[in-house]
């Protein structure tokens, strides 16, 4: 019989609902093999094997298993971490940042100790703050560490704006830069249906009740689902950008990353266009923004760069 090649290993970090929901995709998509760590005993590797009996029905190679220890993550190339708490009843912003923050101390510096060579995708929130201690711990290069939340919140607008002219999603073509919650900024100059720009096809006082709407893309879900958050978008958001760096794709996605100037923003971990392929972000890409958009986009660094400040801290991170 012939040699098996091995395929790419794939760490998972966190299986609850985005982490689960994104091995899935990974392994569906056969872009290598998943490794879903999660705290919890037994739980990560029940679901490794409810997926792994899955593949018999779908049909795909990839293998799932499941860990409650770093050891089985060595040599991973990708690691997608959404390891986090989410927020409790009396639980304020600083107080989650605290417990997510030494979280993702914990995940970062395990991970670095037995997969150096990973690109680390963090998901946990507050995204972009997370990013930041991923960085600082792991010690890594910035483009070995990236963010997802600009690829989903462009995804919910695209969704909208596809819903409001009853054309395929497919043709929509729209992007939501800054960070990752209220202070987003969908821009709306750019957006376009098979390049025809938005602007001519939905009013202006519309756009902006999509826009809005997207703003509050994640609590509209919330509110409905009443426990829990949104993981099936989330998650397709993930599995996007694991694609394009798997497979070198070379995607230009929204993505958070450290900016070093680019934007007249510098040191701070903001929702900007980049170029994501197998080394990680490749390419930074600046826009020329206008006036407001610039300015929005400062805005929402600024608001980052409090929580950078504030978890280093509590943290004792430099
Ligand atoms: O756009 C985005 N970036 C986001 C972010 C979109 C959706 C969800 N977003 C955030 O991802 C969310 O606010 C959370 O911070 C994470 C994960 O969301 P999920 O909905 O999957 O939360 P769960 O179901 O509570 O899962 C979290 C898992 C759970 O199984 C815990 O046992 C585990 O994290 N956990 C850990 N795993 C590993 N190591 C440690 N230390 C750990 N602590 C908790």
């Amino acid at each position: 019989m012939a040699a098996i090649m091995a395929r790419m290993k794939i760490g998972v970090i966190g299986g609850g609902f985005v982490g689960s929901t994104t091995a899935q995709r990974i392994a569906e998509k056969q872009l290598g093999d998943v490794v879903l760590f999660d705290i919890v005993d037994g739980m990560p590797q029940g679901k490794a094997l409810d997926l792994a009996q899955a593949a018999s029905v779908y049909g795909y190679d990839s293998s799932v298993t499941g860990a409650n220890d770093y050891g089985p993550l060595e040599g991973a190339k990708v690691v997608v971490i959404t390891a986090g708490m989410p927020r409790k009843p009396g639980m304020d912003r600083s107080d989650l940042l605290k417990v997510n923050g030494k979280i993702m101390q914990e995940v970062a510096g395990s991970v670095q100790e037995v997969a150096p060579d990973a690109t680390l995708v963090v998901v946990s929130n507050p995204l972009d703050v997370m990013c930041y201690v991923a960085h600082l711990v792991s010690g890594l290069p910035r483009k070995k560490v990236v963010g997802m939340a600009g690829v989903l919140d462009t995804a919910r607008y695209r969704a909208f704006i596809a819903e409001e002219l009853g054309v395929s999603v497919k043709d929509v073509q729209a992007m939501v830069l800054g960070g990752h919650g209220d202070s987003m900024v969908p821009l709306t100059a750019t957006a376009s249906v098979s390049g025809i720009p938005v602007s001519d096809l939905i009013p202006a006082e519309r756009l902006e009740e999509l826009v809005t709407r997207t703003r509050h893309g994640g609590a509209e879900i919330v509110q409905l689902l009443k426990t829990g958050s949104a993981y099936y978008a989330p998650s397709a958001a993930a599995t996007a950008m694991v694609e394009s760096i798997v497979l070198d794709q070379r995607r230009i996605l929204p993505c958070c990353t450290l900016l070093d100037g680019e934007y007249g923003i510098d040191g701070t971990w903001v929702g900007v266009p980049v170029v994501l392929g197998s080394g990680g972000v490749e390419e930074v890409i600046e826009l020329d923004l206008g006036a407001a958009d610039r300015e929005a986009l400062r805005a929402s660094a600024q608001a980052v760069r409090s929580g950078q400040d504030e978890v280093s801290a509590m943290l004792g991170l430099s």
